[in-house]
C-alpha cells in the first residue's frame, strides 16, 4: 500500500469575491488581483490557476518585451510567497474577435487571431515556469447549427492541438469539457471528445483532461464516471470541483453544496485511483453564493477545500470488505443504505 495521498489544492484568482449576481445589485467589491496571492497560503492552497491575462492584464496591446517583464514580475511574486502556478489557461472570449469562436470562428483573421493568443499563452506559461496550458473551448460551438461546419471544426480544433505540440515541445494541454455557455451546443462537451482528441493528436502523452464537476452535470453526465473514464485511460491531468444544482446557469457551487453524495463518490473515484500521487492538484473552481458580503470574500474556497478533506476522510473509513460482500451478492439495496448511513455518520 502507497502511503495515504497529501492533497494539495489549487483555485484561480477570479474565484475571490467576482462571480456577483449578474441581475442585481453588487453586494461585494472586486478585490485588486495584485493582493489575491498572499491569500492563498493561510487558506490552505499552494497552487494557482491562471488564464493568460490573468498574469498579464491587457496583453493584447503589449509587445513582447512588456509581456515577458510582467510575467517576470509574476514569477517573483508566487516564488516570495511560495506558490506553483498549475496551469495557463488562453483566455479566448473576451475579445472582439473571438466572438463567433475562436480556433473555429468562419473568419480567418479571427482564427489567426486565436493562434497568435495561444503561443503568447504558452510563452507566458513557460516564463513563470508552467508546463500545462488548459484549453476550455468557451466559444468553439454554435448558437445554431447551421452556422458552421462542425465537421471542419473538429479538424481545426485538432489542428490547433497539434500545432501547440509543435510549437513548444514540452508543454502539455489540458482540455476542459464543457457542453453549452457561453454557447448553446459546444464542439467539447465531454470528457470523452477530449480524450478522442488526445488520441488522434500528434503526441497523445502530452494532452489530457481536466474534468469540472459543474460542467459534467451541465452535460447531463456522472462527474466520478466522467473522471473514472480519464483516470482510466491515465488521462485526468486536473479536477475542478464545484457543484451545480440541475441543468440551469454555470452555478460553480461549493463543493458538496448541492449533492454531498456525488461530490462523495467523486472523492472516492480519485482516492481509489492514487489521483494526486504525482503531484496532481485538487483544483476548485467555486465562486461565491451571490449574495454574500466581504471583502475579499474567501470562504468558499475554504469551506470547499474542508468538506473535499471530510469526504477523504469518509472514503478512507468506508468498510471496502462490507462494499465488497454487497456487491458479491448483488444486494444493492443493502449497499445504498451503508453508504447513506455512512454518510450521514450513523452506525
Ligand atoms: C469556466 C472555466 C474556466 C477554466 C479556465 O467555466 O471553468 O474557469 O477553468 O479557463
Ligand atoms: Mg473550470
Amino acid at each position: 500500500m502507497s502511503n495515504p495521498t497529501q492533497y494539495r489544492f489549487s483555485f484561480g484568482p477570479w474565484n475571490i469575491s467576482e462571480g456577483s449576481d449578474p441581475f442585481g445589485v453588487d453586494v461585494r467589491s472586486p478585490f485588486p488581483h495584485e493582493e489575491k496571492y498572499a491569500l492563498y497560503r493561510p487558506l490552505g492552497f499552494e497552487g494557482v490557476q491562471f488564464h493568460d491575462d490573468d498574469v498579464v492584464p491587457g496583453m493584447d496591446s503589449l509587445s513582447p518585451d512588456q509581456i515577458s517583464a510582467k510575467a517576470a514580475e509574476v514569477k517573483t511574486i508566487l516564488a516570495n510567497q511560495g506558490l506553483t502556478p498549475e496551469f495557463v489557461a488562453p483566455r479566448l472570449w473576451f475579445a472582439e474577435q473571438t466572438t463567433d469562436g475562436a480556433y473555429t470562428s468562419n473568419s480567418a483573421s479571427d482564427r489567426a487571431y486565436a493562434w497568435d493568443r495561444t503561443k503568447k499563452c504558452i510563452d507566458i506559461a513557460r516564463a513563470i515556469d508552467c508546463k500545462a496550458v488548459v484549453l476550455w473551448l468557451a466559444r468553439e460551438g454554435s448558437y445554431i447549427r447551421e452556422s458552421k461546419d462542425a465537421r471542419l471544426a473538429y479538424q481545426r480544433l485538432l489542428e490547433t492541438v497539434n500545432a501547440m505540440l509543435d510549437y513548444d515541445k514540452e508543454i502539455e494541454i489540458w482540455i476542459e469539457p464543457k457542453p453549452n455557455e457561453p454557447t448553446d451546443q459546444a464542439y467539447v462537451p465531454t470528457i470523452g471528445h477530449a480524450v478522442a482528441l488526445s488520441y488522434a493528436s500528434s503526441d497523445p502523452k502530452r494532452v489530457k483532461g481536466l474534468i469540472e464537476s459543474a460542467h459534467a452535470l451541465l452535460a447531463g453526465l456522472d462527474p466520478s464516471d466522467e473522471m473514472a473514464f480519464a483516470l482510466s485511460h491515465d488521462k485526468l491531468a486536473s479536477v475542478h470541483l464545484n457543484d451545480q444544482n440541475g441543468l440551469k446557469y454555470d452555478q460553480d457551487k461549493n463543493f458538496g453544496g448541492a449533492n454531498l453524495r456525488a461530490a462523495f463518490n467523486q472523492v472516492r473515484v480519485l482516492e481509489e485511483a492514487g489521483y494526486g500521487q504525482r503531484g496532481e492538484f485538487i483544483g476548485l473552481d467555486v465562486k461565491a453564493i451571490r449574495t454574500q458580503r466581504g471583502c475579499p470574500v474567501t470562504d468558499h474556497l475554504k469551506n470547499s477545500r474542508e468538506i473535499f478533506l471530510h469526504l477523504v476522510d469518509k472514503v478512507r473509513s468506508l468498510d471496502n470488505g462490507l462494499v465488497q460482500q454487497y456487491r458479491d451478492g448483488r444486494d444493492y439495496e443493502a449497499l445504498e443504505l451503508y453508504i447513506l448511513k455512512h454518510l450521514m455518520g450513523i452506525k
